[in-house]
Parts: C-alpha cells; structure tokens; sequence
C-alpha cells in the first residue's frame, strides 16, 4: 500500500510507477489483485487497511480513507492512464453472446462472483472459464450504458442481454433505462455501445 501510495501522489514519476504497479502490490500484510483497484468486484480488508474493489472506477463509492492515507475513486486511471474500455466477450472467444458473455455480465452486475457467475455461461474451449480468468475482465464504470454513473443489473445489464440477443430500437431501451440518464433512448445506447465496447449494432 505504501508503495502505491507514493506512486499515486508522485505525479512526476508517473511512468516509473506505471512499471512499478503492473505487478501485483503485496507485502508480509496485505495483497491488492490489479482487478480490484481496477474495477474489480471483491473488496479486500484486514485490521490495517480496506481496499473497495470500486475503487478504480470513477463513478462508484466514496473516497477510502483512513488517519493516515484517503485514497479517491478513479485515481487508478489517472496514475495508469485512460480507464479499460467496456469489454462484453467476457469468455474471449471472439463474440459477445448473451448466454454466455451477457449472463455473465448480468450476475457480476447482481453482485454475484465466483462460480455464482461463471456456472454455465462460458462457452464450451473459450479461453477464459474461471472467475479467475473472467473477472478482471469486468470493468462496472465501462458497464453503465446509461450512462447515470451506475452499473445496474435491472437498467444497463437488462439493455446489454438484450442488445445481445439481437434486438433493436425500444426493444432493447423499454423500461430499461434510468429515469433522467443522459443516454435514453437506442441511437444513444447503441452509439456508446458501438464506440466503447466494440459491437456492431444496427440502427
Ligand atoms: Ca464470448
Ligand atoms: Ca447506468
């Protein structure tokens, strides 16, 4: 933690504590898996420290903090550059599928980890199939196709399986979409899911 703490506050050595934080930071006390101050799902707590796994991402949770150390949301982006962009082909076969890849999405966004959210929704030689291999694929900032600054099972999940599944228009946004979120109607969610996740959406 130290470690990155002095990366974080160093803006100067910004490239250096690029190098320095690709590796795992860990010491006799404390272990922070990349996924979780980089959008990860699992929080991670001992007596001396508390590491939210929203940590990474702009729009969730409150600074963390501590007498000695406060650490704000986002500030992983900014010590290693731009924020993950939206990756929906969790099990990397090479296409985003609602029954695997989107039910996937869909139980991270319920909170679910673990094999609660890889059971029966990888695709059979896909190269990623445990919750090891998946989860630090999942970045929930990336994730909010609304774009209200939460990712949301019943809203953003809800568009994204459909969206998967083929559908268009109202179809897919039908009440789906956050009361007052800037993206609320189709042209706008598939415009934001072509750009930043890599689909290829029809009108
Ligand atoms: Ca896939
Ligand atoms: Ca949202």
């Amino acid at each position: 933690m130290k470690n990155m703490l002095r990366c974080w506050s160093a803006a100067a050595a910004l490239a250096a504590c690029t190098a320095a934080l690709a590796a795992v930071p860990t010491s006799a006390n404390y272990a922070l898996p990349s996924s979780t101050i980089n959008s990860g799902v699992g929080n991670m707590a001992s007596a001396n420290y508390k590491a939210s796994s929203s940590l990474g991402d702009p729009f969730f949770a409150g600074p963390l903090g501590s007498a000695n150390y406060q650490i704000n949301p986002g500030f992983w982006g900014a010590v290693i550059g731009p924020l993950p962009l939206c990756l929906l082909d969790l099990d990397g076969d090479g296409s985003a599928d609602a029954l695997t890849d989107g039910l996937m999405l869909i139980r991270a966004m319920f909170g679910l980890t673990g094999s609660a959210v890889t059971n029966n929704a990888t695709a059979p030689g896909a190269p990623r199939q445990t919750w090891a291999d998946i989860q630090p694929y999942i970045h929930f900032a990336a994730l909010d196709i609304d774009g209200d600054g939460n990712a949301d099972a019943l809203t953003d999940g809800l568009m994204l399986i459909r969206a998967m599944f083929g559908l268009t228009g109202t179809a897919v946004t039908n009440n789906a979409v956050t009361p007052g979120a800037p993206r609320d109607d189709w042209t706008k969610v598939r415009g934001y899911l072509n750009t930043s996740c890599g689909t290829n959406y029809a009108p």
